[in-house]
């Protein structure tokens, strides 16, 4: 509940809803023609899901160990596969305890000469405390953080390979941000936001391309869970509404109505927050988002259970698709 606010009033929320409903009908009839003309390449999802048992199998990525350098040279040798520009930016950014960490954001992109253009990102390396683990004993251990870190990039590796054999018809940047989830753990109770996402927040102040801009982004966070609910999050929803309703009415149109649901989650401080505030980027951050839990979260967030039992391929389909429909569809 620290991290996350919840909406408290129902029947507003439910009027919202249901005017909501009638735009998306009447928008999509508009549009289907033109929808309808452009091929979409079919995301392979048990790709994707290799990609993310290759991420798992280095480790826990937590900063400073072998396994997160071991992995930021996979990935990017990955990358550089499927794209000729690629950049490693590294960062030297003070955590929350003093300890300086060297952190890298790995981007990849396509046409970057083309002002016309949208950013996929997501956060690779792995928190180092389980610090909602159920058993206390467990605190301290590393996270595999299979979905609250690998499940966004294996989907947008995957999404990187699709490009590299059809490149879209806007410019693309992937950045996988480095340093998100260092954030202190919660019985330290220093509840800045600021200790959160410092890989991305290095990169909204110090982008790789002087002047960098895009239309719009979208942030993947957690999207490789079984049966996984994705809620519109109250951050993006307030600053990126038309974006956030674009990949929600597509996703829907094309069969994951199960997934992506008409219904507003809480603001959560993520990655998005800091390149929509230093760039003005408006950013969709696409998250697990789950009310029944006293986080708000998915059920495993931060802890030992974060691992790759917590992975079904079939959601990273439905995020996968969606993200190759919208990104395809762009002009
Ligand atoms: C905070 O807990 C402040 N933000 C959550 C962002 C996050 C952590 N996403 C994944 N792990
Ligand atoms: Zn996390």
């Amino acid at each position: 509940m620290k991290y996350i606010l919840l909406a408290i009033i129902p029947i507003i929320l439910a009027s919202c809803n249901n005017s909501g409903q009638k735009t998306i009908a009447a928008a999509s009839d508009s549009t289907s023609a033109k929808k309808a003309r452009v091929a979409i390449p079919s995301f392979n999802k048990d790709s994707a899901y290799s990609y993310v048992v290759a991420q798992l199998a280095f480790g826990p990525r937590v900063p400073g160990s072998q396994a997160h350098e071991k992995c930021a040279g996979y990935i990017t040798g990955k990358l550089k596969s499927w794209c000729r520009d690629v950049i490693v930016q590294k960062c030297r950014m003070a955590a929350f305890n003093g300890k300086m960490l060297d952190g890298k954001n790995i981007i990849a992109s396509w046409k970057p000469g083309l002002k016309n253009r949208i950013v996929l990102c997501s956060h690779w390396e792995s928190r180092p405390w389980a610090d909602h683990d159920p058993d206390p004993k467990l605190r301290r251990k590393p996270v595999d953080a299979a979905n609250d870190g690998a499940s966004g990039v294996g989907v947008l590796m995957e999404v990187a390979r699709q490009f590299s054999l059809k490149e879209p018809s806007v410019g693309i940047d992937i950045v996988l941000f480095d340093l998100e989830d260092y954030g202190p753990p919660q019985d330290e109770s220093r509840g800045d936001d600021k200790w959160w996402g410092l890989g991305s927040q290095y990169w909204a102040q110090n982008p790789h391309i002087q002047g960098y801009s895009a239309r719009y982004g979208i942030l993947l966070d957690m999207v490789g869970a079984p049966g996984a609910t994705f809620l519109l999050e109250g951050l993006s929803q307030e600053y990126a509404a038309d974006i956030q309703r674009k990949i929600w009415d597509a996703a829907n149109r094309i069969g994951y109505s199960s997934y992506f649901l008409y219904e507003k989650g809480g603001m959560v401080t993520d990655d998005h927050v800091f390149i929509m505030k230093y760039m003005s980027i408006p950013v969709v951050d696409l998250i697990h988002l789950d009310k029944s839990t006293e986080s708000g979260f998915y059920p495993y967030w931060h802890t030992t259970h974060d691992n790759l039992a917590s992975i079904d391929a079939s959601t990273l389909k439905a995020v996968g698709q969606t993200m190759l429909t919208v990104a395809y569809e762009e002009e």
